[in-house]
C-alpha cells in the first residue's frame, strides 16, 4: 500500500496502477478505496451522456481543455460498454481526445465494462473516488447512454450533460425515455450539420413537456455545438458552472451528497446482501433444495428465493436468540 501517499500526491503512474487493481478486482482494492475515502468528495464530477457517435468525446476534449486552461486538473473516465473484446476503444478515445491527451494535467482511463453490468456502477465510483483522491477536482464522466446501467452511473455527477446530434431519429426517443430526466444541460452537437435545429426545437419540445420541477428548480436548456472546431463549447461550460452555483444554494450540494451516499449504500447493500445468502444457501445446501422444487415446478423462481430469505432469517434468527446482538444483527438480510 505504498502506492497510497504517491497517489495522494497526485502522482499519475500511481493513479494508473490504482485504476488497474480496481478495475481487475484486485484483493487489496477494497482496503485501497476505504483508505482512500477520507481524501475523496472534493472534485466536481461532470457526466457526458448520450446515444453513441454523437461527438460526446470530442465534447469531453474540448471540455477539459478549457478546465485545464482554468488551471484544474482533470480527469476523464469514458465508460465504454462496447470493448470487452477488442480493447480498440481504449485507443479510439485516445484519439479522439488529442487535444488534451497530449496533457499530462489531463488524466484519461477508459472503462471497459466487460458485460457486468452491476458491476459497472461500483468500477466506475471506484475510480472516480481514486482519481478524486489523487487531486483531479474536474473529472468528466464520458458513459454512452443506451441501458440503465449506463444511467445509474449518472448518480456520480453533479451536472449531467446530455449529448444529441442532428439525424438521430429513433434514437431521440431514448433519449426521452431514459435521459430527460436526468439532464442538467442539454447539448445537439454537429450543429454544422443539417436538421440542428429540428433537433434542437425537438429537444425543447420534450423539456416544456416534462412535469414542472417545481419553483425554484434548476431549468434546464438547449445549447448547440461543433465539438469538432470548439463552437459553443465556452457557453456549455458557462451553463455547467451556472448549474453548480445553483447546487451550491438553499443547501442543495448537501441533498445532492445524500442522494448520491444512499445510491452508492444501496448498491453495496444489495450485493452484498445477496453474496452473503446465496454463500449461507449453498453451504448449507438449502440451495440444492430449493433449485430442484424449481426444477420440478413446485416453487416458482420468485416463491424459491423468498423461502430462501426466510429460511435464512430463521437460522440466524435462532442463533441470535442464543447470542443477542451479534449474529442476528450480521445475518440480517
Ligand atoms: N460534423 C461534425 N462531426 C463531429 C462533431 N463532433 C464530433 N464529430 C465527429 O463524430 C464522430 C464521433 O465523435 P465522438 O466524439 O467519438 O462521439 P462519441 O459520442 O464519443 O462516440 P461513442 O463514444 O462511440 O458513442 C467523430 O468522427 C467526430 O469527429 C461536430 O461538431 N460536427
Ligand atoms: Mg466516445
Amino acid at each position: 500500500m505504498d502506492l497510497i501517499p504517491r497517489l495522494l500526491a497526485g502522482e499519475s503512474p500511481a493513479l494508473a496502477r490504482a485504476i488497474t487493481l480496481v478495475e481487475n478486482q484486485h484483493p487489496d482494492a477494497r482496503e485501497l478505496v476505504a483508505r482512500l475515502y477520507p481524501h475523496t468528495g472534493q472534485a466536481r464530477v461532470i457526466g457526458i451522456t448520450g446515444p453513441p457517435g454523437v461527438g460526446k468525446s470530442t465534447l469531453t476534449d474540448q471540455l477539459a481543455v478549457r478546465f485545464r486552461q482554468e488551471g484544474m486538473p482533470v480527469g476523464v473516465v469514458a465508460v465504454d460498454p462496447t470493448s470487452p473484446f477488442t480493447g480498440g476503444a481504449i485507443l479510439g478515445d485516445r484519439l479522439r481526445m488529442t487535444r488534451a491527451a497530449g496533457d499530462p494535467g489531463v488524466f484519461i482511463r477508459s472503462l471497459a465494462t466487460r458485460g457486468q453490468l452491476g458491476g459497472l456502477s461500483r468500477a466506475t465510483g471506484d475510480v472516480i473516488k481514486l482519481m478524486d483522491a489523487a487531486g483531479r477536482r474536474l473529472i468528466l464522466l464520458e458513459t454512452v447512454g443506451t441501458g440503465q446501467a449506463e444511467i445509474d452511473v449518472m448518480n456520480y455527477a453533479h451536472t449531467t450533460v446530455v449529448v444529441a446530434a442532428p439525424g438521430l431519429g429513433d434514437e431521440i426517443q431514448a433519449i426521452k425515455a431514459g435521459i430527460m430526466e436526468i439532464g442538467d444541460v442539454f447539448v445537439v452537437n454537429k450543429a454544422d450539420r443539417e436538421g440542428a435545429d429540428r433537433t434542437v426545437a425537438e429537444l425543447e419540445m420534450m423539456l416544456d413537456m416534462a412535469p414542472d420541477r417545481g419553483g425554484d428548480a434548476w431549468k434546464p436548456r438547449v445549447l448547440r455545438t461543433v465539438a469538432r472546431d470548439g463552437t459553443g463549447v465556452d457557453e456549455v461550460l458557462r451553463e455547467v458552472k451556472a448549474h453548480w452555483g445553483h447546487l451550491e444554494q438553499a443547501g442543495r450540494l448537501q441533498v445532492w451528497r445524500r442522494r448520491q451516499a444512499e445510491f452508492e449504500l444501496a448498491g453495496m447493500v444489495r450485493s452484498l446482501a445477496a453474496a452473503r445468502l446465496l454463500e449461507w444457501a449453498h453451504q448449507t445446501g438449502v440451495w440444492a433444495e430449493v433449485r430442484d422444487r424449481v426444477v420440478e415446478r413446485s416453487l416458482d423462481p420468485c416463491a424459491g428465493a423468498e423461502l430462501l430469505l426466510r429460511e435464512y432469517r430463521e437460522a440466524f434468527g435462532r442463533r441470535a436468540a442464543k447470542s443477542p446482538g451479534t449474529a442476528g444483527r450480521r445475518g440480517e438480510v
